[in-house]
Protein backbone atom coordinates (compact mmCIF):
# COMPACT_ATOMS: atom_id res chain seq x y z
CA UNK A 1 0.00 0.00 0.00
CA UNK A 2 1.02 3.54 -0.89
CA UNK A 3 1.71 6.01 1.63
CA UNK A 4 0.38 8.84 0.07
CA UNK A 5 -2.69 10.13 0.69
CA UNK A 6 -5.49 9.58 -1.90
CA UNK A 7 -5.58 13.19 -2.55
CA UNK A 8 -2.22 13.74 -3.04
CA UNK A 9 -1.56 16.03 -5.87
CA UNK A 10 0.31 15.19 -8.68
CA UNK A 11 1.09 16.92 -11.67
CA UNK A 12 3.38 19.41 -13.12
CA UNK A 13 4.85 23.02 -12.94
CA UNK A 14 5.05 25.39 -15.51
CA UNK A 15 5.25 29.67 -15.41
CA UNK A 16 3.85 32.85 -17.57
CA UNK A 17 6.64 34.04 -18.88
CA UNK A 18 8.54 30.28 -19.93
CA UNK A 19 5.88 29.20 -22.09
CA UNK A 20 3.09 31.53 -22.96
CA UNK A 21 4.99 33.62 -25.97
CA UNK A 22 2.89 36.29 -26.98
CA UNK A 23 4.34 38.40 -25.57
CA UNK A 24 2.85 41.61 -26.99
CA UNK A 25 -0.34 40.03 -27.79
CA UNK A 26 -4.28 41.59 -26.19
CA UNK A 27 -2.70 44.43 -23.98
CA UNK A 28 0.13 42.47 -22.28
CA UNK A 29 3.54 44.61 -21.36
CA UNK A 30 7.00 43.73 -21.16
CA UNK A 31 8.47 41.26 -18.82
CA UNK A 32 11.30 41.16 -17.36
CA UNK A 33 12.86 38.00 -19.73
CA UNK A 34 11.48 39.66 -22.83
CA UNK A 35 14.58 41.74 -22.76
CA UNK A 36 17.02 39.09 -21.90
CA UNK A 37 18.29 36.36 -24.97
CA UNK A 38 19.12 33.01 -25.11
CA UNK A 39 22.70 31.52 -23.81
CA UNK A 40 25.83 32.74 -23.07
CA UNK A 41 24.19 36.31 -24.24
CA UNK A 42 22.25 36.28 -21.14
CA UNK A 43 24.29 35.85 -18.54
CA UNK A 44 25.83 39.53 -18.86
CA UNK A 45 21.79 41.14 -18.67
CA UNK A 46 20.43 38.61 -16.45
CA UNK A 47 23.28 39.52 -13.90
CA UNK A 48 23.82 42.67 -14.77
CA UNK A 49 20.87 43.90 -16.43
CA UNK A 50 21.84 47.82 -16.06
CA UNK A 51 24.60 47.45 -18.82
CA UNK A 52 23.05 44.80 -20.95
CA UNK A 53 19.44 45.24 -21.25
CA UNK A 54 17.71 46.16 -24.40
CA UNK A 55 21.20 45.38 -26.93
CA UNK A 56 19.89 44.38 -29.98
CA UNK A 57 19.82 40.61 -29.85
CA UNK A 58 18.69 38.93 -33.22
CA UNK A 59 16.53 36.54 -30.97
CA UNK A 60 14.46 36.82 -27.52
CA UNK A 61 13.01 33.36 -26.15
CA UNK A 62 10.22 34.51 -24.25
CA UNK A 63 8.48 36.25 -27.41
CA UNK A 64 7.27 33.24 -28.44
CA UNK A 65 8.01 30.41 -26.15
CA UNK A 66 6.38 26.99 -26.56
CA UNK A 67 3.23 29.10 -27.42
CA UNK A 68 1.32 27.93 -24.34
CA UNK A 69 -0.87 31.25 -25.00
CA UNK A 70 -2.50 29.18 -28.36
CA UNK A 71 -1.76 25.38 -27.47
CA UNK A 72 -3.11 25.49 -23.84
CA UNK A 73 -6.09 23.25 -24.26
CA UNK A 74 -4.38 20.40 -26.72
CA UNK A 75 -1.20 20.91 -23.97
CA UNK A 76 -3.57 20.63 -20.71
CA UNK A 77 -5.32 17.76 -22.66
CA UNK A 78 -2.08 16.06 -22.47
CA UNK A 79 -1.59 16.37 -18.80
CA UNK A 80 -4.80 15.44 -18.51
CA UNK A 81 -3.73 12.35 -20.15
CA UNK A 82 -1.05 11.34 -18.02
CA UNK A 83 -3.20 11.54 -15.04
CA UNK A 84 -2.44 15.07 -13.67
CA UNK A 85 -4.78 16.05 -10.75
CA UNK A 86 -2.88 19.42 -10.82
CA UNK A 87 -1.08 22.03 -12.50
CA UNK A 88 1.10 24.96 -10.92
CA UNK A 89 1.06 27.75 -13.27
CA UNK A 90 1.57 31.44 -12.67
CA UNK A 91 -0.52 34.16 -13.62
CA UNK A 92 1.82 36.80 -15.96
CA UNK A 93 1.46 40.10 -13.70
CA UNK A 94 2.14 42.43 -16.62
CA UNK A 95 -0.53 40.83 -18.66
CA UNK A 96 -3.46 41.50 -16.06
CA UNK A 97 -1.41 45.41 -15.37
CA UNK A 98 0.65 45.74 -18.50
CA UNK A 99 3.16 48.54 -16.62
CA UNK A 100 1.95 47.56 -13.18
CA UNK A 101 0.53 50.85 -11.60
CA UNK A 102 -2.79 50.82 -13.69
CA UNK A 103 -5.65 51.09 -11.50
CA UNK A 104 -8.31 48.54 -13.49
CA UNK A 105 -6.85 45.26 -15.04
CA UNK A 106 -6.32 44.61 -18.80
CA UNK A 107 -9.61 42.15 -19.36
CA UNK A 108 -8.12 40.27 -22.41
CA UNK A 109 -5.41 39.34 -19.68
CA UNK A 110 -7.99 37.91 -17.73
CA UNK A 111 -10.32 36.05 -20.52
CA UNK A 112 -7.08 34.53 -21.43
CA UNK A 113 -7.03 32.82 -17.73
CA UNK A 114 -10.09 32.42 -17.93
CA UNK A 115 -10.23 29.68 -20.88
CA UNK A 116 -6.68 28.16 -19.35
CA UNK A 117 -9.04 27.39 -15.70
CA UNK A 118 -12.47 26.35 -17.92
CA UNK A 119 -10.00 23.31 -19.47
CA UNK A 120 -8.51 22.24 -16.21
CA UNK A 121 -11.80 22.03 -14.83
CA UNK A 122 -12.89 20.39 -17.82
CA UNK A 123 -10.12 17.78 -17.02
CA UNK A 124 -10.46 17.72 -13.25
CA UNK A 125 -7.04 19.34 -13.20
CA UNK A 126 -6.60 21.83 -9.91
CA UNK A 127 -5.09 24.95 -10.60
CA UNK A 128 -2.57 25.72 -8.41
CA UNK A 129 -1.60 29.42 -8.79
CA UNK A 130 1.85 31.36 -8.10
CA UNK A 131 0.95 35.25 -8.37
CA UNK A 132 4.30 36.57 -9.07
CA UNK A 133 6.75 33.76 -10.81
CA UNK A 134 9.95 36.15 -11.93
CA UNK A 135 6.95 38.15 -13.33
CA UNK A 136 7.66 41.98 -12.11
CA UNK A 137 6.02 44.05 -14.82
CA UNK A 138 9.57 45.58 -16.43
CA UNK A 139 7.98 48.92 -16.58
CA UNK A 140 8.05 48.73 -12.77
CA UNK A 141 11.55 47.69 -12.93
CA UNK A 142 12.05 50.61 -15.14
CA UNK A 143 10.37 53.52 -13.60
CA UNK A 144 9.71 52.34 -10.36
CA UNK A 145 13.06 50.95 -9.10
CA UNK A 146 10.82 47.19 -9.01
CA UNK A 147 10.77 45.47 -5.35
CA UNK A 148 12.95 48.11 -4.22
CA UNK A 149 9.98 50.78 -4.07
CA UNK A 150 7.59 50.35 -1.47
CA UNK A 151 4.94 51.90 -4.17
CA UNK A 152 5.21 48.35 -5.72
CA UNK A 153 4.01 46.49 -3.18
CA UNK A 154 0.68 48.31 -3.95
CA UNK A 155 0.59 47.26 -7.06
CA UNK A 156 1.35 43.89 -6.23
CA UNK A 157 -2.07 44.08 -4.32
CA UNK A 158 -4.17 45.84 -6.83
CA UNK A 159 -3.38 42.73 -8.98
CA UNK A 160 -3.58 40.19 -6.07
CA UNK A 161 -6.73 41.26 -4.92
CA UNK A 162 -7.82 41.25 -8.97
CA UNK A 163 -7.12 37.28 -9.08
CA UNK A 164 -8.45 36.93 -5.54
CA UNK A 165 -11.85 38.14 -6.77
CA UNK A 166 -11.96 36.45 -9.97
CA UNK A 167 -10.39 33.18 -9.10
CA UNK A 168 -10.96 32.10 -5.43
CA UNK A 169 -13.97 29.90 -6.52
CA UNK A 170 -11.32 27.84 -8.21
CA UNK A 171 -8.14 28.06 -6.60
CA UNK A 172 -7.19 26.80 -3.29
CA UNK A 173 -3.31 26.84 -3.09
CA UNK A 174 -1.91 29.84 -4.20
CA UNK A 175 1.87 30.61 -3.29
CA UNK A 176 2.69 35.06 -3.25
CA UNK A 177 6.22 34.66 -5.04
CA UNK A 178 7.85 32.33 -6.51
CA UNK A 179 11.64 31.34 -5.12
CA UNK A 180 11.74 34.76 -2.76
CA UNK A 181 15.19 33.94 -2.16
CA UNK A 182 16.52 34.01 -5.40
CA UNK A 183 16.10 37.69 -5.16
CA UNK A 184 19.65 37.39 -3.84
CA UNK A 185 21.43 35.23 -6.59
CA UNK A 186 19.23 36.65 -9.58
CA UNK A 187 17.96 40.30 -8.24
CA UNK A 188 16.86 41.44 -11.70
CA UNK A 189 13.94 38.44 -12.87
CA UNK A 190 13.54 38.20 -8.67
CA UNK A 191 12.67 41.83 -7.95
CA UNK A 192 12.78 43.87 -11.41
CA UNK A 193 16.16 45.28 -9.40
CA UNK A 194 18.80 46.66 -11.59
CA UNK A 195 21.33 47.60 -9.43
CA UNK A 196 24.38 49.69 -10.42
CA UNK A 197 28.02 48.81 -9.75
CA UNK A 198 28.28 51.65 -6.67
CA UNK A 199 25.23 50.54 -5.31
CA UNK A 200 24.79 48.93 -2.00
CA UNK A 201 23.87 45.43 -3.23
CA UNK A 202 22.82 43.79 0.22
CA UNK A 203 20.63 46.98 1.23
CA UNK A 204 18.91 46.96 -2.25
CA UNK A 205 17.79 43.45 -2.24
CA UNK A 206 17.36 42.76 1.75
CA UNK A 207 15.24 45.98 1.51
CA UNK A 208 13.34 44.93 -1.75
CA UNK A 209 12.63 41.32 -0.38
CA UNK A 210 11.69 43.16 3.17
CA UNK A 211 8.69 44.78 0.83
CA UNK A 212 7.78 41.41 -0.81
CA UNK A 213 7.23 40.07 2.82
CA UNK A 214 5.21 42.25 3.19
CA UNK A 215 3.56 42.54 0.32
CA UNK A 216 2.70 38.34 1.18
CA UNK A 217 1.21 39.01 4.58
CA UNK A 218 -1.07 41.41 3.42
CA UNK A 219 -2.18 39.25 -0.01
CA UNK A 220 -2.30 37.11 2.64
CA UNK A 221 -5.08 39.31 4.81
CA UNK A 222 -6.90 39.96 1.89
CA UNK A 223 -7.03 36.46 0.01
CA UNK A 224 -8.52 35.24 3.58
CA UNK A 225 -11.30 38.08 3.54
CA UNK A 226 -12.32 36.93 0.09
CA UNK A 227 -12.64 33.26 0.65
CA UNK A 228 -11.43 32.14 4.48
CA UNK A 229 -10.99 28.47 2.45
CA UNK A 230 -7.96 29.93 0.37
CA UNK A 231 -4.80 28.40 1.02
CA UNK A 232 -1.49 31.13 0.81
CA UNK A 233 1.88 29.45 0.36
CA UNK A 234 5.49 30.76 0.59
CA UNK A 235 7.88 29.38 -2.03
CA UNK A 236 11.73 28.51 -1.23
CA UNK A 237 14.30 27.56 -3.27
CA UNK A 238 15.65 24.97 -1.70
CA UNK A 239 18.37 22.33 -0.97
CA UNK A 240 20.39 21.67 1.93
CA UNK A 241 23.55 23.32 2.67
CA UNK A 242 25.91 20.98 3.38
CA UNK A 243 29.65 21.36 5.03
CA UNK A 244 32.88 20.59 2.80
CA UNK A 245 34.08 18.33 5.50
CA UNK A 246 33.34 17.66 9.08
CA UNK A 247 35.49 20.65 10.05
CA UNK A 248 33.68 22.59 12.93
CA UNK A 249 34.62 26.30 10.65
CA UNK A 250 32.88 24.22 7.69
CA UNK A 251 29.40 22.88 9.40
CA UNK A 252 29.16 26.66 10.57
CA UNK A 253 29.83 28.22 7.15
CA UNK A 254 27.25 25.63 5.89
CA UNK A 255 24.67 26.87 8.88
CA UNK A 256 25.17 30.49 7.43
CA UNK A 257 24.43 29.88 3.98
CA UNK A 258 21.18 27.37 5.27
CA UNK A 259 20.45 30.75 6.98
CA UNK A 260 20.86 32.90 3.97
CA UNK A 261 17.85 30.50 2.04
CA UNK A 262 15.70 30.50 5.73
CA UNK A 263 15.62 33.78 6.41
CA UNK A 264 12.86 35.17 4.44
CA UNK A 265 10.61 31.48 5.54
CA UNK A 266 11.34 32.21 8.88
CA UNK A 267 9.75 35.17 8.35
CA UNK A 268 6.90 33.64 6.44
CA UNK A 269 6.36 30.86 8.50
CA UNK A 270 6.70 31.91 11.55
CA UNK A 271 5.56 35.74 11.55
CA UNK A 272 8.95 37.46 12.38
CA UNK A 273 12.48 38.20 11.65
CA UNK A 274 14.79 35.18 13.00
CA UNK A 275 16.99 36.07 15.81
CA UNK A 276 20.57 35.78 13.93
CA UNK A 277 18.85 38.26 11.25
CA UNK A 278 20.06 41.39 13.06
CA UNK A 279 23.52 40.19 13.69
CA UNK A 280 23.54 39.26 9.58
CA UNK A 281 22.76 42.80 8.60
CA UNK A 282 24.79 44.39 10.45
CA UNK A 283 27.83 41.97 8.86
CA UNK A 284 26.29 42.55 5.48
CA UNK A 285 25.68 46.58 5.72
CA UNK A 286 22.02 46.67 5.73
CA UNK A 287 19.35 48.46 7.93
CA UNK A 288 16.29 47.64 6.88
CA UNK A 289 13.56 50.49 6.60
CA UNK A 290 10.47 49.21 7.97
CA UNK A 291 7.24 51.41 8.40
CA UNK A 292 4.84 51.43 11.85
CA UNK A 293 3.05 48.56 12.00
CA UNK A 294 5.10 46.42 9.64
CA UNK A 295 6.11 43.91 12.53
CA UNK A 296 2.79 43.25 13.22
CA UNK A 297 1.16 42.61 9.42
CA UNK A 298 3.87 39.87 9.19
CA UNK A 299 3.33 38.44 12.59
CA UNK A 300 -0.37 38.56 11.89
CA UNK A 301 -0.67 36.42 8.50
CA UNK A 302 1.69 33.64 8.02
CA UNK A 303 1.93 31.31 5.50
CA UNK A 304 -0.13 28.00 5.51
CA UNK A 305 1.83 25.83 3.73
CA UNK A 306 5.77 26.07 2.69
CA UNK A 307 6.25 24.89 -1.04
CA UNK A 308 9.83 24.35 -2.79
CA UNK A 309 11.59 23.82 -5.66
CA UNK A 310 14.24 21.29 -5.47
CA UNK A 311 17.11 19.98 -7.59
CA UNK A 312 20.02 19.48 -5.55
CA UNK A 313 22.07 20.03 -2.59
CA UNK A 314 24.70 22.32 -2.56
CA UNK A 315 27.84 22.33 -0.57
CA UNK A 316 29.80 24.78 1.30
CA UNK A 317 33.52 25.56 3.26
CA UNK A 318 34.57 27.69 6.12
CA UNK A 319 37.39 28.43 3.61
CA UNK A 320 37.44 31.24 1.62
CA UNK A 321 39.75 29.90 -0.51
CA UNK A 322 38.13 26.72 -0.74
CA UNK A 323 34.92 28.50 -1.51
CA UNK A 324 36.17 30.30 -5.21
CA UNK A 325 36.31 27.06 -6.73
CA UNK A 326 32.15 27.57 -6.59
CA UNK A 327 31.13 26.57 -10.11
CA UNK A 328 31.30 30.17 -11.48
CA UNK A 329 28.01 31.88 -13.62
CA UNK A 330 25.52 29.29 -11.82
CA UNK A 331 22.53 31.03 -10.27
CA UNK A 332 23.31 28.86 -6.99
CA UNK A 333 26.85 28.60 -7.00
CA UNK A 334 28.20 25.31 -4.95
CA UNK A 335 31.56 23.77 -4.34
CA UNK A 336 31.68 20.06 -6.14
CA UNK A 337 30.38 17.37 -3.72
CA UNK A 338 32.50 14.03 -4.79
CA UNK A 339 29.66 11.97 -3.70
CA UNK A 340 27.12 13.25 -6.56
CA UNK A 341 27.15 13.17 -10.51
CA UNK A 342 26.22 16.18 -11.67
CA UNK A 343 24.08 17.29 -15.31
CA UNK A 344 25.41 19.11 -18.19
CA UNK A 345 24.80 22.20 -16.52
CA UNK A 346 26.70 21.17 -13.48
CA UNK A 347 23.75 20.83 -11.56
CA UNK A 348 24.57 18.16 -8.68
CA UNK A 349 21.90 15.43 -8.51
CA UNK A 350 21.28 14.30 -5.29
CA UNK A 351 18.19 12.42 -4.68
CA UNK A 352 18.55 11.92 -0.89
CA UNK A 353 19.26 15.29 -0.28
CA UNK A 354 15.68 15.48 -0.83
CA UNK A 355 14.54 13.72 2.23
CA UNK A 356 16.89 15.94 4.27
CA UNK A 357 15.84 18.92 2.66
CA UNK A 358 12.08 17.97 3.47
CA UNK A 359 12.67 17.15 6.82
CA UNK A 360 14.60 20.32 7.94
CA UNK A 361 12.18 21.96 6.64
CA UNK A 362 9.40 20.44 8.46
CA UNK A 363 11.39 20.71 11.71
CA UNK A 364 12.09 24.07 11.41
CA UNK A 365 8.21 24.90 10.52
CA UNK A 366 5.55 22.20 11.28
CA UNK A 367 3.78 23.41 8.44
CA UNK A 368 2.74 21.09 5.45
CA UNK A 369 4.98 21.14 2.63
CA UNK A 370 4.46 21.18 -1.21
CA UNK A 371 7.16 20.01 -3.51
CA UNK A 372 6.02 22.43 -6.47
CA UNK A 373 9.22 21.89 -8.35
CA UNK A 374 12.05 19.41 -9.47
CA UNK A 375 13.25 17.89 -12.43
CA UNK A 376 16.40 17.09 -14.60
CA UNK A 377 16.93 19.81 -17.48
CA UNK A 378 18.83 17.79 -19.78
CA UNK A 379 19.58 17.58 -23.34
CA UNK A 380 17.00 15.06 -25.22
CA UNK A 381 17.68 13.17 -28.60
CA UNK A 382 14.73 12.47 -30.98
CA UNK A 383 15.18 9.07 -32.74
CA UNK A 384 14.63 9.16 -36.58
CA UNK A 385 10.78 7.54 -35.74
CA UNK A 386 10.12 10.13 -33.25
CA UNK A 387 10.62 8.39 -30.04
CA UNK A 388 12.36 10.48 -26.85
CA UNK A 389 14.32 7.86 -24.50
CA UNK A 390 15.08 10.13 -21.67
CA UNK A 391 15.90 7.45 -19.59
CA UNK A 392 17.90 9.80 -17.28
CA UNK A 393 15.20 11.78 -16.17
CA UNK A 394 13.13 9.08 -15.57
CA UNK A 395 16.03 7.78 -13.21
CA UNK A 396 16.57 11.03 -11.32
CA UNK A 397 12.69 11.21 -10.95
CA UNK A 398 12.32 8.13 -9.74
CA UNK A 399 15.16 8.60 -7.41
CA UNK A 400 13.81 11.95 -6.15
CA UNK A 401 10.56 10.47 -5.37
CA UNK A 402 11.39 7.67 -3.87
CA UNK A 403 13.24 9.45 -1.18
CA UNK A 404 9.88 12.08 -1.20
CA UNK A 405 8.42 8.73 0.32
CA UNK A 406 10.82 8.41 2.60
CA UNK A 407 10.39 11.60 3.93
CA UNK A 408 6.75 11.14 4.15
CA UNK A 409 7.81 7.89 6.42
CA UNK A 410 9.32 9.99 8.01
CA UNK A 411 6.42 12.25 9.42
CA UNK A 412 6.50 14.91 7.27
CA UNK A 413 2.95 16.26 6.03
CA UNK A 414 3.22 17.05 1.96
CA UNK A 415 -0.14 18.09 -0.02
CA UNK A 416 1.76 16.96 -3.49
CA UNK A 417 4.48 16.84 -6.30
CA UNK A 418 4.39 19.21 -9.43
CA UNK A 419 7.62 18.37 -11.41
CA UNK A 420 9.05 21.26 -13.00
CA UNK A 421 8.52 21.83 -16.62
CA UNK A 422 6.11 19.10 -17.18
CA UNK A 423 6.54 20.28 -20.94
CA UNK A 424 9.88 21.59 -22.46
CA UNK A 425 9.51 25.38 -21.70
CA UNK A 426 12.76 27.99 -22.10
CA UNK A 427 14.77 27.60 -19.05
CA UNK A 428 14.68 30.83 -16.49
CA UNK A 429 18.94 30.39 -16.14
CA UNK A 430 20.30 30.20 -19.41
CA UNK A 431 16.97 31.00 -21.90
CA UNK A 432 17.67 27.76 -23.30
CA UNK A 433 15.05 25.72 -25.15
CA UNK A 434 17.80 22.55 -25.00
CA UNK A 435 17.57 22.45 -21.22
CA UNK A 436 14.84 19.92 -21.43
CA UNK A 437 12.62 19.13 -18.27
CA UNK A 438 9.35 17.80 -20.07
CA UNK A 439 7.58 14.43 -20.23
CA UNK A 440 6.18 16.29 -23.84
CA UNK A 441 8.75 17.74 -26.17
CA UNK A 442 8.53 20.76 -28.09
CA UNK A 443 10.15 21.08 -31.07
CA UNK A 444 11.98 24.17 -30.88
CA UNK A 445 15.63 25.08 -30.66
CA UNK A 446 17.85 27.98 -28.79
CA UNK A 447 17.41 30.04 -31.82
CA UNK A 448 13.87 29.90 -32.21
CA UNK A 449 13.83 27.02 -35.19
CA UNK A 450 10.77 24.30 -35.18
CA UNK A 451 7.59 23.35 -35.71
CA UNK A 452 6.48 24.09 -31.71
CA UNK A 453 5.08 20.12 -32.50
CA UNK A 454 4.61 18.28 -29.35
CA UNK A 455 5.66 14.62 -28.91
CA UNK A 456 5.33 11.87 -25.69
CA UNK A 457 9.04 11.08 -24.12
CA UNK A 458 9.37 7.72 -22.54
CA UNK A 459 8.98 9.52 -19.09
CA UNK A 460 5.71 10.75 -20.17
CA UNK A 461 4.14 6.90 -19.78
CA UNK A 462 6.77 6.39 -17.07
CA UNK A 463 4.97 9.03 -15.11
CA UNK A 464 1.29 8.32 -15.85
CA UNK A 465 2.21 5.19 -14.39
CA UNK A 466 3.39 7.10 -10.75
CA UNK A 467 0.51 8.63 -10.91
CA UNK A 468 -2.06 6.10 -11.80
CA UNK A 469 -0.02 3.73 -8.95
CA UNK A 470 -0.05 6.76 -6.43
CA UNK A 471 3.52 6.28 -5.92
CA UNK A 472 4.11 2.85 -5.51
CA UNK A 473 4.92 2.04 -9.07
CA UNK A 474 8.32 3.82 -9.75
CA UNK A 475 10.33 1.41 -11.62
CA UNK A 476 11.95 2.03 -14.82
P1 LIG B 1 16.45 26.66 -15.17
C1 LIG B 1 18.42 28.63 -10.38
C2 LIG B 1 18.59 27.76 -9.34
C3 LIG B 1 17.48 27.18 -8.74
C4 LIG B 1 16.22 27.48 -9.19
O1 LIG B 1 15.92 26.56 -13.68
C5 LIG B 1 16.05 28.35 -10.22
C6 LIG B 1 17.14 28.96 -10.81
C7 LIG B 1 16.96 29.92 -11.92
O2 LIG B 1 17.70 29.52 -12.99
O3 LIG B 1 14.84 28.70 -10.65
C8 LIG B 1 13.76 27.81 -10.68
O4 LIG B 1 15.28 27.02 -15.99
C9 LIG B 1 12.59 28.61 -11.19
C10 LIG B 1 12.13 28.23 -12.55
C11 LIG B 1 13.29 27.65 -13.36
C12 LIG B 1 13.76 26.39 -12.65
O5 LIG B 1 14.16 26.68 -11.35
O6 LIG B 1 17.48 27.74 -15.13
O7 LIG B 1 11.52 28.69 -10.30
O8 LIG B 1 11.51 29.34 -13.14
O9 LIG B 1 12.97 27.40 -14.66
C13 LIG B 1 14.87 25.69 -13.37
O10 LIG B 1 17.00 25.34 -15.50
Amino acid sequence: MTILNKDFLWGGAIAANQVEGAYNKDGKGLSLVDLLPAGEARKEPLFNPVKGLKQDFDFYPSHESIDFYHQYESDIKLFAEMGFKALRFSISWPRIFPNGDESLPNEAGLAFYDKVFDTLEHYGIEPIITINHFDTPYYLAEHYGGWYNRKTVDYFLNYATVLFKRYSHRVKYWITHNEINMILHIPYIGGGLMIKDTDNKNQIMYQAAHHQLIASSLATKIAKDIDPTNQIGCMLAAGEVYPNSNHPDDVMAALSKNREQYIFIDVQARGEYPAYSDRMFNDLGVTLQKEIGDDEILKQYPVDYISFSYYSSRLESGDPEINKNKAAGNAFASLKNPHLEASNWGWQIDPVGLRVTMNQIYDRYQKPLFIVENGLGEIDEVETDGTIHDTYRIKYLSEHLAQMIEAVKDGVPLIGYTSWGCIDIVSAGSGEMKKRYGFIYVDRDNHGQGTLKRSRKDSFYWYQKVIQSNGENLTY
